[in-house]
């Protein structure tokens, strides 16, 4: 997983630390070059005469106009410390940072990372980096530490467990509601489908609400996956009400003492304001618990896009991203993260019902910087 952007992301790394590395060499041969008098670093013995401390204070003060080869030893004594300090140490400038994602954009880019995220990380590597002297044998672990920052400011949005979610819900007696939301082929009722597996695994009890009314097929879907899984769908006939067939499987749920309902939804396309206006009746009308957004990561750049047109649309509380399994960009969770400020409950990785992983922020940073 991941390949692709942890090759990216090596690359950035590589460039910067080749950027302290070559100055370096430039300095070590400018230094070579430098005359002998300035290469000598051992400071001249001050001259020999025996005074009291008081005394040395006062003649100090006195004799430092009258001292002019004191003042030339301290002249070439001080490039000469400059220089070593630059040999040593390393200040990145802010157009040095600016070369480098010239330079790595596309790649970043191609790994999924969209390029509102990648000027909010050049910004904030600017932020740590500039005007910071790193020594040059150090510089390429303390610009991976900077890298392991930003990626995990980015994807570390909170966590929900949705194990709480019913517990809250079971507090006030009902049923927890969680509406899948995304686009067509995102992978929204394959995910039920898993989570519901899930949930059994932890001997709770769900039930299915057909609410993609739209799509051809889409309830025959989910009752096949109900079957499989030995649960109940609560579903009306193609065309209906979404918001009512939920509405119908939340009733079912609490009256059998179940704990959650899965919703699935039809495929928002974002451009069609009739389906978002659907969706937001089926929000009003049931005020789910979660608001599920499903993901397809292999989307691309597109992504930023789709969360942002969700979100204003109906509100997201957190994501899915699915087709983990053969995506080796991984960028999608970057850009998905950084637009929702919500967090990724799970990835899909693939097409059975266990191929659900829990996102764990601090795994995801260390997988693509290892
Ligand atoms: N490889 C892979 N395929 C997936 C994953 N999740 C969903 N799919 C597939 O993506 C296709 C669309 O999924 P579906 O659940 O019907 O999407 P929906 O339209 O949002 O309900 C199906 O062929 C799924 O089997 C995943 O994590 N990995
Ligand atoms: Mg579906």
């Amino acid at each position: 997983m991941f390949g692709i952007l942890k090759k990216r992301i090596k690359e950035s790394v590589k460039q910067l630390a080749g950027i302290a590395r070559e100055k370096d060499e430039e300095d070590a041969k400018r230094e070579a070059a430098a005359p002998p008098a300035a290469k000598e670093a051992k400071p001249k013995p001050a001259r020999k005469e025996i005074i009291t401390k008081k005394e040395g204070i006062a003649r100090k003060a006195e004799e430092m106009p009258e001292a002019p080869h004191e003042q030339e030893e301290q002249k070439r004594r001080l490039p000469r410390f400059g220089l070593v300090k630059k040999i040593r140490e390393k200040e990145f400038t802010g157009r040095e940072i600016d070369d480098l994602f010239a330079s790595m954009e596309p790649g970043l880019l191609q790994a999924n990372i969209a390029l509102e995220v990648l000027d909010f990380f050049r910004s904030r590597l600017k932020e740590m980096l500039v005007g910071k002297p790193v020594k040059r044998k150090d510089a390429e672990q303390v610009i991976i530490g900077s890298f392991r920052r930003l990626l995990l400011e980015t994807v570390s949005q909170g966590k929900i467990e949705i194990g709480d979610v019913i517990r809250a819900a079971k507090k006030d007696k009902r049923p927890a509601c969680l509406l899948f939301l995304g686009y067509n082929g995102s992978g929204k009722t394959t995910t039920i489908a898993k989570v519901a597996k899930k949930l059994l695994s932890e001997k709770r009890k769900p039930v299915l609400a057909a609410g993609d009314t739209f799509r051809a097929a889409s309830i025959e879907q989910l009752q096949f996956h109900a079957d499989k899984l030995g649960i109940n769908v609560i579903k009306h006939k193609y065309g209906a009400d979404p918001a009512a067939v939920v509405f119908d499987a939340r009733k079912h749920a609490e009256s059998r003492g179940l704990d959650a309902v899965l919703a699935d939804t039809a495929g928002r396309m974002h451009t069609n304001v009739n389906l978002m206006d659907e969706l937001k009746k089926v929000v009003r009308v049931n005020k789910p618990d979660l608001k599920i957004l499903v993901v397809d990561s292999l989307t691309g750049n597109d992504v930023v896009h789709q969360v942002s047109k969700f979100d204003e649309g109906v509100g997201i509380d957190c994501m899915i991203l699915t087709k983990m399994d053969v995506n080796e960009k991984g960028g999608s969770i970057i850009s998905a993260c950084f637009t929702a400020k919500k967090p990724v409950l799970f990835l899909g990785t693939g097409q059975g019902y266990d191929d659900l992983q829990e996102f764990d922020p601090e795994r995801f940073v260390e997988q693509i910087l290892e």
